[in-house]
């Protein structure tokens, strides 16, 4: 800590944040949590606006705006089909907007800047539950590790910045997240928000079977995003070290649990069947989050509670938006 001009300590509520990617699932919950919190100077701009792969325009912007802190919360992100599919795009696209952003906030002076990757960081077969050290241990998991090497690229070039020019900038790893503002694609999404819509549509229809991927058996923990916002904030204001740190609840259950609870939160009742032929992924990503936890912090939100606020949500604005 000391190796940096950053005192940690409550953030002024009028200094400019500019989080970046402010309309996906993680942006649009830091800027819920932030305007919550009192802050009134924030700024966004929404990828058609600002293409944070264009460097030039991420510089331009940067030389305009000045902002005092960033939260890169912008990234390619998709579901283990859409990461085992278009690889070079997951690889290429987090790597430029990293990078860009990351530069430009050098550039322009910026202090404090919060980075934030994924769990499929860890290897594959890492012992469980996953301490913040196995980092770079082993072999990652096939189906996204595109995605993990921009991801641990961007750890790499935090702890770089830190290093050559001081600056208190942070990396946190989320686990597996849900919540209001997700994608629902059925063939791009993460598994929660797919179930959510499968067994949404087949309760609608009065079909009576549904048809998930992978054999069921998979471990997966699930983070509300509400609650990985309130952690990004709890981060930024109290956390400053080169190592990146796990943000987690610290339990995890199977694929299959999961579907029943998803099954009970939207009331459907038929029959489950699993397509063995789609990709498990890795067999289990627990998060340790004993470090978090010293530092003070711990998730809020149960799944059940979690999972019935994002059917509410899913019902009021994605159906709502299709009828
Ligand atoms: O959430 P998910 O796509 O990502 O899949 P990962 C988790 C598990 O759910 C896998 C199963 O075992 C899937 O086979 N699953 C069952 C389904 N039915 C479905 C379905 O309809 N859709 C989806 N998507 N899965 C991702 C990574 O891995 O996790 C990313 O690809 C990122 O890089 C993200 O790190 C957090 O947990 O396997």
């Amino acid at each position: 800590m000391a190796d940096v001009t950053f005192s940690p300590g409550p953030l002024p509520r009028d200094a400019k944040v500019y989080v970046a990617g402010h309309r996906g699932l993680v942006g649009s919950a830091i800027w819920r949590k932030l305007q919550a919190e009192g802050f009134t100077n924030l700024v966004g701009r929404t990828s058609a606006e600002l293409d944070l792969k264009d460097r030039a325009g991420v510089f331009e912007f940067f030389a305009a705006e000045r902002p005092a802190y960033v939260v890169l919360a912008a990234a390619k992100v998709g579901g283990i089909m859409a990461n085992n599919t278009y690889p070079v795009d997951f690889l290429s696209e987090n790597l430029q907007i990293q990078v860009n952003t990351m530069d430009a906030a050098l550039a322009h002076g910026v202090e404090r800047l919060l980075f934030l990757g994924s769990s499929c960081i860890y290897p594959k077969l890492a012992p469980q539950p996953l301490k913040e050290g196995y980092l770079l241990t082993g072999h990652l998991e096939p189906t996204n590790d595109a995605y993990a090497i921009a991801k641990i690229a961007g750890i790499l070039q935090v702890q770089a910045v830190r290093r050559q020019y001081g600056r208190a900038w942070i990396s946190a790893m989320p686990t597996n997240l849900y919540g209001p503002g997700d994608n629902f694609s059925p063939t791009g999404s993460h598994v929660l928000p797919a179930l959510i819509r499968r067994y949404e549509e087949a309760r609608q229809s009065g079909a009576t079977t549904v048809v998930n991927w992978g054999t069921g058996s998979p471990l997966r923990e699930f983070l509300h995003v509400d609650d990985l916002a309130d952690a990004c904030l709890f981060l930024l204001e109290h956390y400053d070290s080169p190592d990146h740190i796990n943000v987690g609840v610290g339990e995890d259950l199977t694929i299959k649990e999961i579907a029943g609870m998803v099954a009970h939160a939207v009331g459907y009742t038929g029959e489950v069947e699993w397509d063995t032929t789609k990709p498990d992924g890795t067999p289990r990503k627990l998060m340790d989050v004993s470090k978090l936890t010293a530092a003070g912090w711990t998730a809020s939100i149960g799944l059940r509670e979690g999972l019935e606020r994002t059917v509410a949500w899913y019902r009021a604005n994605v159906v709502a938006a299709r009828d």
